[in-house]
């Protein structure tokens, strides 16, 4: 793969589908019905866990929460492209890719809700936990795929990191390594245009975030995020590439976040609600169910059932999340060192004092 000199916004955005649902061209045949329409459930599926998450935290019953509202396509298109026996290293937006990697909902809950427990997931289990220091998963996620590649093992690395994210200068050394290294890494960009309340074009002059690519010496491509599809084949081809021995790719999906950043953010203060009016006609769900309805592979009565079973799962999920018995107040110094520091070996013995677990909380 020669090295790009560009990587053109306009003319090499990978794009199936239209925001009104129409092929812009042909899917590949590899891509059949059946996989499209668990491309559809998985994003769904992603969406009402969403809603009924910030629904949560608005009720105080978690402690905050990073909606994929409108991002959905760009998880659920990359997990769908790996492997289970491959690593998933995704930042605090990711529990689309994480659900497909068969982390639970109420794993999910827990996490966000504080408890630790929520990383400790029994169904991935080589997976990473989330990433809530931006960038720092890219290093993880390249030294992880080092590792593979001088064991020798058949496994690849995937990580997400924001628009943001690429301005952080951890970004740039790890990319860099991953060229240099070769490593077996896909880096998905998740180009939802705002850090925070901070426009993309305000913290990156460059025509494309894929371009970083060029300065690395790896293959950049751009997809539309919004269509599935471009996002599942893209991070098929380079998975396979990575696996073949050629190296890491960056992935620029160009998406946008219709919700808050997280749930301590109010975007109605900075955005103005026309063009987010506007980018609701893209989003990618109704895209994807428009296709498969004109195609007859989807239905309204299919579409009330999966409804139902979604609420059915996420309610379970809640239950589970809010019967779980608390924590016990040693697990937040328990996995942080051999030995425990002396400042937080006092710290603990103050928690375990004041826990109301050990009839404390009182002094
Ligand atoms: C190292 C570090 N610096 C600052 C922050 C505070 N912070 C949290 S999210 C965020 C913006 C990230 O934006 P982006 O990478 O575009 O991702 P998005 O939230 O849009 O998915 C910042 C600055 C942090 N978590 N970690």
């Amino acid at each position: 793969m020669g090295i790009h000199t560009s990587v053109d916004p306009e003319t090499d955005t990978v794009r199936f589908l239209s925001p009104e649902g129409a092929l812009c061209r042909p899917i590949p045949s590899s891509i059949g019905d059946e996989l499209l329409v668990m491309l559809y459930r998985a994003m769904t599926r992603t969406r009402i866990f969403d809603g009924k998450a910030v629904a949560l935290q608005r009720t105080g019953q978690l402690g905050t929460f990073a909606s994929a509202l409108g991002q959905e396509a760009v998880g659920v298109g990359a997990a769908a492209a790996m492997q289970a026996r491959d690593v998933l290293a995704p930042s605090y937006r990711d529990h689309g890719a994480q659900f497909l990697r068969g982390m639970t909902m109420a794993e999910c809950l827990l996490y966000w809700g504080g408890d630790e427990r929520g990383s400790d997931f029994a169904g991935p289990r080589l997976d990473f936990p989330n990433c809530v220091p931006v960038a720092t998963q890219i290093a993880h996620a390249v030294g992880a795929a080092y590792a593979f590649k001088l064991r020798r093992e058949d496994r690849v690395v995937l990580t997400f990191i924001g628009d943001g994210g690429t301005s952080n200068g951890g970004f740039y050394e790890a990319l860099n390594m991953a060229g240099v290294w070769k490593t077996p890494a896909v880096i998905v960009i998740n180009n939802n245009g705002w850090a925070i309340s901070t426009p993309c074009a305000r913290e990156c002059a460059a025509a494309s975030l894929a371009q970083k690519s060029v300065a690395v010496g790896i293959e950049g491509r751009q997809v539309d995020g919004n269509d599935v599809v471009a996002v599942y084949d893209t991070v098929r081809q380079a998975i396979e590439k990575a696996r073949a021995g050629q190296g890491p790719t960056l992935i620029e999906a160009l998406t946008y976040r219709l919700g808050d950043h997280t749930t301590a953010d109010d975007a109605t203060r900075y955005r103005d609600p026309e063009l987010v009016r506007r980018e609701w006609t893209r989003e990618p769900i109704a895209r994807l169910r428009a296709y498969l309805t004109r195609k007859g592979a989807w239905s309204q009565h299919k579409e009330d059932a999966l409804q139902r079973e979604c609420l059915e799962e996420v309610g379970q999920a809640v239950n589970a999340y809010l019967g779980a018995q608390p924590a016990d107040c040693n697990a937040m110094f328990d996995h942080l060192y051999a030995a425990l520091p002396a400042s937080y070996s006092y710290q603990r013995d103050m928690a375990r004092r004041f826990s109301p677990r050990n009839g404390g909380g009182h002094g």
